[in-house]
C-alpha cells in the first residue's frame, strides 16, 4: 500500500462531500469534495511542468484555501513541499533557492519580479505567483486542466516535505521530513487530543511552519472536521469565531493577547473543548490569566521542526503550566549530560525526520552514536515520566513563536560600518515571550545609531528578525575561553520591555 499521506487524509473524507473543510474570515468556503479535483488540477500543472516525484516545489506565499490545495498537491505528486515565509527578503529566499533547487516556485504576485533572479540562478525552472485572494498564474494556468486522479505512490521514507530551520552556526538547514514521520505524528495527536465528530478548529496561524501547516491541519484533515481559517492572528477576529469553535492552536502570544482581551468569557467559550499551545514556552502567568478569564485550562504540548511533535499535556489527566507532559505514543525521550537533574533531552520515535537536506555533516552532530535526535532543550523528566522544558542548550531566540537566531543577526549588523562586534539576545517581553535586543560595540563613541543599526538591516533580513532595541556598550563581558558572556547581557537588560 502506498505510504502517501495524501492517501491517508483522503480515506478519512466525510460522508457527506458538501462538509466545509475551510472557511475563511470573510465567510468563502471549501469543501470536503472540493478538494480532490481542485488540488487535482494543481497536480495536473505540476506535472505538467515536469514537476517529478521528489522535486521540490517551494512556497513563498500568503495563507489562502489555495495555498492549503498546493500543499495537498504536491503531496499527490510526490513532490516535496517547500514552505517560506512571506516575511522573508528576497536575499533570503535566494539562500533557500539555492540550497533546495526547486523546480517550480510559487511566490507572491507582488515579489516575482524581485524573486525572478534568485530563481533563475538556482536553476528554478517556473515561477508562479499566487495572491492572498487565490488570484495568479497557478490558478489561471491550472483551471482548465483535468484532474489527475489519485496519488503517486510514495514509500514512508519518502520526502514530504522540506522546512528550514537553523542551527547555531551556518547557514538554515533544510529539514528533511517524510511521509512517515508526518502520519505517524497526525495520527498520535488525532488519538490523544480524542478529536470527534462536530469538532471544529479555530486556525488563527500561519502555514509555514509545522505548527500551523501540519499539527493543526492534519489534525483536522483525519478528523473531516471544519476549519474556521482566519488569515492570521487577530484578537477580535478569534473572538468574533470562538463560540463556533470546538479546538484551538496558538502559540503563547495569541494566549497572552486574548486573555488581555475584554471580550473572553466562559460562555464565550461554552462551546470549546481544547486550547492548546506551542512552539514556545507558555508562562505560568498567561495559563492562569486565561484560566481565570475563560474557564479553560490551556494544554501546552512540544515540538520541533526536526521532530513534529515530541510530548505533550494529557487531556484527560492534570495540565500543568510550565511542563510539556508525557511523550507521544511511540516517542521515546532520555537526558544527556544531566546535571542536578537537568540535561538535553534527546529523543527516538517515528516522528524523527530524516536529517538535513544535503548536509550530512549537521545531520551526524545532531544524533548520538546510538541514533537519538539531540534536540538542543534543557528538560527535566519526573519520575512519572513528565517532562518540563527548563531553557534552551541552543542560542536561539523565540519571538511570538518564531525562531531566530542571533548568529544570523550579528552577522549583519557586524557587516555595517561604525560596528566593532554585537551580540544579539533574547529579552522577555510581556507580548512575544523574548524580544530580539541587539547590544552593539561602535568603533567610536557616536559611529553608528541604534536607528542606523536598524535602517542597515532593513531589506536584509525579515522585519520581525529587527532588534526591538539596540543598546552601545563599550565591551563585551567574555570569559577566559573569548566566548561572550550572553546571560550576562540578558541580565543586564532584563527590564527592557518591563514585566
Ligand atoms: C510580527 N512581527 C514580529 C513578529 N510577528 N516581531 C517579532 N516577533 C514576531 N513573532 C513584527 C512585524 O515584522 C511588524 O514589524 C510588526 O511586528 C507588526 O506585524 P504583524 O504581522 O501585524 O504582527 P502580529 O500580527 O502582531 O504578529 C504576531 C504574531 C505572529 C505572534 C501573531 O508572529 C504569529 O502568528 N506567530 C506565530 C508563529 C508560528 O506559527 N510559529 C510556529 C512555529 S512551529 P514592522 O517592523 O514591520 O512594523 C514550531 C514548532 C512547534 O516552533 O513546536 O510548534
Ligand atoms: P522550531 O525549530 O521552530 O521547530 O522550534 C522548536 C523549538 O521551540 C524547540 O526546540 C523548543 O526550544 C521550542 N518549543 C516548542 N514548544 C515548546 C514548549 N511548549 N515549551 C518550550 N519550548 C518549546
Amino acid at each position: 500500500m502506498s505510504a502517501n499521506l495524501y492517501d491517508l487524509f483522503t480515506s478519512r473524507l466525510p460522508a457527506d462531500p458538501r462538509t466545509t473543510f475551510l472557511e475563511t474570515g470573510d465567510g468563502a468556503k471549501l469543501s470536503y469534495g472540493d478538494i480532490e479535483a481542485s488540488a487535482g488540477r494543481m497536480t495536473r500543472l505540476l506535472g505538467d511542468l515536469g514537476v517529478k516525484p521528489g522535486d521540490r516545489v517551494a512556497a513563498q506565499v500568503d495563507k489562502s484555501p489555495q495555498a492549503v490545495l498546493l500543499y495537498l498537491a504536491c503531496l499527490k505528486a510526490g513532490a516535496v513541499y517547500l514552505p517560506l515565509n512571506p516575511a522573508y527578503t528576497a536575499d533570503e529566499i535566494g539562500y533557500f533557492l539555492g540550497d533546495a533547487e526547486p523546480r517550480v516556485l510559487v511566490c507572491g504576485p507582488g515579489v516575482a519580479a524581485a524573486l525572478t533572479a534568485a530563481a533563475e540562478a538556482a536553476g528554478v525552472g517556473h515561477v508562479l505567483t499566487l495572491g492572498a485572494d487565490g488570484s495568479g498564474s497557478l490558478s489561471e494556468q491550472s483551471a482548465g486542466l483535468e484532474p489527475r486522479a489519485g496519488a503517486v505512490e510514495r514509500e514512508t521514507d519518502d520526502l514530504a516535505a522540506i522546512l528550514y530551520t537553523s542551527g547555531t552556526t551556518g547557514r538554515p538547514k533544510g529539514a528533511m521530513i517524510t511521509h512517515a514521520n508526518l502520519a505517524s505524528n497526525a495520527l498520535a495527536l488525532h488519538r490523544i487530543w480524542g478529536w470527534r465528530d462536530g469538532d471544529v478548529l479555530l486556525h488563527a496561524l500561519p502555514i509555514f511552519h509545522v505548527h500551523g501547516l501540519f499539527v493543526a491541519l492534519h489534525c483536522a484533515l483525519l478528523n473531516a472536521s471544519t476549519v474556521l481559517f482566519l488569515a492570521r492572528f487577530e484578537a477580535d477576529a478569534v473572538i468574533e469565531v470562538l463560540p463556533r469553535s470546538t479546538v484551538m492552536m496558538g502559540v503563547p502570544t495569541f494566549y497572552t493577547r486574548l486573555a488581555g482581551h475584554p471580550g473572553l468569557t466562559p460562555e464565550l467559550c461554552a462551546n470549546m473543548r481544547l486550547f492548546i499551545s506551542g512552539s514556545a514556552p507558555l508562562g505560568a502567568e498567561t495559563f492562569r490569566a486565561f484560566e481565570e478569564r475563560s474557564g479553560h485550562r490551556i494544554l501546552e504540548r512540544y515540538g520541533m521542526t526536526e521532530t513534529g511533535m515530541i510530548a505533550s499535556n494529557p487531556l484527560n489527566g492534570e495540565r500543568l503550566p510550565s511542563t510539556v507532559g508525557f511523550p507521544l505514543p511511540g516517542v521515546r525521550v532520555r537526558l544527556a549530560g544531566e546535571d542536578g537533574g537537568i540535561g538535553i533531552l534527546e529523543i527516538t520515535g517515528p516522528n524523527v525526520f530524516k536529517g538535513y537536506w544535503g548536509k550530512e555533516e549537521n545531520t551526524n552532530e545532531d544524533f548520538s552514536p546510538d541514533g537519538w535526535f539531540i534536540t538542543g532543550d534543557l528538560a527535566a523528566i519526573g519520575g512519572d515520566g513528565r517532562v518540563s522544558i527548563a531553557g534552551r542548550g541552543k542560542d536561539m531566540i523565540i519571538s511570538g513563536g518564531l525562531n531566530v537566531y542571533p548568529k544570523e543577526i550579528e552577522n549583519q549588523i557586524d557587516g555595517l560600518d561604525g560596528v566593532r562586534e554585537s551580540a544579539v539576545i533574547g529579552i522577555h517581553h510581556p507580548d512575544l515571550g523574548e524580544a530580539v535586543t541587539a547590544v552593539v560595540v561602535a568603533d567610536a563613541m557616536g559611529a553608528i545609531s541604534e536607528r542606523s543599526v536598524c535602517q542597515g538591516l532593513d531589506g536584509k533580513l525579515a522585519r520581525f528578525k529587527i532588534p526591538k532595541r539596540v543598546f552601545f556598550i563599550d565591551e563585551l563581558p567574555r570569559n577566559a575561553m573569548g566566548k561572550v558572556q550572553k546571560a550576562q547581557l540578558r541580565e543586564r537588560f532584563a527590564d527592557t520591555f518591563g514585566e
